[in-house]
């Protein structure tokens, strides 16, 4: 029995990324996109892999839209590349890569699964980034909010919700800053602006396509943490307070108050974004949203002293990322009295295991006591007043995780890369009896 209960119309999904599960990377017109050119570049990627075929998906979703109906979810999380349907980024369409999330979205409703989709995961047309430096030019922005456009009218009115951007702080940080992600640049004033294209392009999709007239709910997906400091001393909290401004309000203040922080703003300096800020851009980034999603994974650890973190009650998963559950209540509750905030679902939340596939099962009780963790500290914040509207679990599949290639599982299905085989992990099926439960209890009462 799980401790936690939420509202009656609660949305029970799994979430997946399009390049880290589709695979199919050269097949029916799909263009190249920053990430095939990223895995390619020695070094980048963990044993030089790639999403070329992944889980393959791409051929086996009726199998995949099979397992999630058996799950019992009511929703999936998934992303539309980009140039699958826009094989350059502008210019002509592909029917091909249209007709392919067509099938999709259709076998979703089939099974009486609802799609939410994503229109932005991190696969940008390698053309777009070629011919004029990606995000670094507004124009891409434009060219965003007319792919935007096209999915509008091509899914909008079969689709549950579309999110415009997931996680533009990876894009622009780990993107342009650090260079751990794709395209590999490790610029901080190329990253400032980065991010406020990526926000523009946000508030541009938005007004088209409610210009255009699709009435889909519409929102953003932020991966956001609070921040701690290490200890209580005055440069430690200072410290976790920029922490909390460079990596959650840079993106939430824009969208809901209209500005960038100050403090953050401060730290960037003359590499912030001041020299692409124009006239009117707020308005357009502040284009008002039916949901926002958050993705929660760990807290952010602050020291400015030298002090380590220390092991944590939880411990840590197999990306090393600190088990701190209660860090998603206080993260809801935080923003729930800073902004004026649409319904939040939680568009990602879980772990990487070391799993072992042994006589046809994956023991993971590790992932299955993050979820239930989790899942009660995200009922702790509705209890306390935060609209939550659903939960997502990353992930449907094992699958490409980015610079960590094949070698990190978030999967609550195991898929043995050499046949593509699937297999539910205990966490599967805990989850599937979570749901089933929660479905009991409402009808019961
Ligand atoms: O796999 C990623 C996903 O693409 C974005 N959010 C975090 C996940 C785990 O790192």
């Amino acid at each position: 029995m799980s401790t936690f209960r939420f509202k009656e119309d609660f949305v029970w999904g799994v979430a997946t990324s399009s390049y880290q599960i589709e695979g199919a990377a050269h097949e029916d017109g799909r263009g190249a996109s920053i990430w095939d050119a990223f895995c390619r570049v020695p070094g980048k990627v963990v044993n030089g892999e790639s999403g070329d075929v992944a889980c393959d998906h791409y051929h086996r979703f009726e199998q995949d839209l099979d397992l999630m109906a058996d799950l019992g979810v009511n929703a999936y999380r998934f992303s539309i590349a980009w140039p699958r349907v826009q094989p350059d980024g502008s210019g002509a369409f592909n029917e091909k890569g249209l007709a392919f999330y067509d099938r999709l979205v259709d076998g979703l409703l089939a099974r009486g699964i609802q799609p939410f989709a994503t229109l932005y995961h991190w696969d940008l047309p390698l053309a777009l980034q070629e011919a004029q430096n990606g995000w670094e030019n507004r124009d891409t922005a434009y060219r965003f909010a007319d792919y935007a456009r096209k999915i509008g009218g091509a899914l909008g009115d079969r689709v549950a919700s579309i999110a415009t951007h997931n996680e533009p702080w990876c894009t622009a940080w780990l993107g342009n800053a650090t260079g751990y992600f794709a395209p590999g640049n490790a610029d901080l004033k190329k990253a400032a602006h980065v991010a406020h294209h990526l926000l523009l392009s946000h508030g541009l999709a938005v007004q088209a396509l409610r210009a255009d007239g699709v009435k889909t709910p519409l929102g953003i997906v932020l991966n956001q943490s609070p921040a701690h400091g290490a200890t209580n001393a005055p440069e430690d909290l200072a410290a976790a307070s920029l922490e909390y401004a460079k990596f959650v309000r840079w993106y939430m203040d824009p969208i809901f108050k209209g500005e960038y922080p100050a403090e953050a703003l401060h730290w960037y300096g003359e590499n912030g974004p001041q020299d692409v800020v124009r006239e009117g851009d707020f308005e357009i980034i502040g284009a008002p949203l039916d949901f926002l999603g958050i993705n929660y994974y760990t807290r952010i650890f602050a020291s400015a002293s030298g002090e380590k973190r220390p092991p944590g009650e939880h411990g840590f998963t197999d990306m090393d990322w600190e088990i701190y559950p209660e860090g998603l209540t206080e993260l809801l509750t935080r923003l729930n009295a800073d902004y004026t905030l649409p319904p939040i679902y939680i568009t990602e939340n879980g772990c990487a295991t070391k799993d072992a596939l042994e006589h046809g099962r994956v023991h993971d009780a590790q992932r299955i006591r993050f979820y239930d963790l989790h899942l009660a500290a995200l009922a702790q914040a509705a209890q306390r007043g935060v609209d939550v509207a659903g939960y997502f679990a990353w992930s449907l599949l094992d699958n490409f995780e980015w610079a960590s290639g094949y070698d990190k599982r978030f999967g609550m299905v195991h898929v043995d890369y050499a046949t593509q085989q699937r297999t539910l992990k205990d966490s599967a099926h805990w989850y599937r009896d979570v749901i089933a439960e929660h479905a009991g209890a409402m009808a019961s009462r």
